[in-house]
């Protein structure tokens, strides 16, 4: 596990897996974010995370030089209104899949820093609980 960790910390810092989404045992598949219109500071992402490994993984953190903060949400329905409720963690169980998408687990991307508008891509660098990063390349479009 440690070497896995410093070889996906070193891809990362020499910035060449640009295109890169999968570290070790993770993998990243449809990832996208949800247009949004002009001056929304608010913009959800979706993604499916694979895990192949015996092991748990949690996804602890995002963030994206296009926007100012990302919070881990989960959306809930209570008193019959949908809310979204912070999440410290998301889970990607052991040889199975975490899977972000409308109206549950989702990035919540906040104070976008530049003008963004469909066909756009946005990266995200996802943080993992085994000190590994994960980069992931996400367009902009407005349905999956
Ligand atoms: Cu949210």
């Amino acid at each position: 596990m440690r070497k896995h960790r410093s070889l996906a910390l070193v891809c990362v810092a020499l910035a060449t897996c640009a295109a890169q989404s999968q570290t070790g045992m993770l993998r990243v598949t449809d990832a996208w974010i949800r247009a949004a219109p002009p001056g929304a500071m608010v913009l959800a992402g979706y993604m499916t995370v694979e895990n192949s490994s015996p092991e748990d993984i949690k996804l602890t953190a995002a963030e994206s030089p296009q926007f100012g903060m990302i919070e881990l949400h989960r959306s809930v329905i209570e008193d019959d209104a949908a809310r979204m409720r912070k999440q410290p963690y998301f889970l990607v169980p052991a040889r199975g899949k975490l899977v972000l998408e409308p109206n549950g687990r989702h990035l919540m991307m906040m104070m976008p820093n530049v003008p963004l508008q469909s066909g756009d891509n946005v990266t995200v660098v996802l943080t993992l609980d085994n000190g590994a990063s994960l980069e992931v390349n996400a367009p902009l479009r407005s349905v999956r």
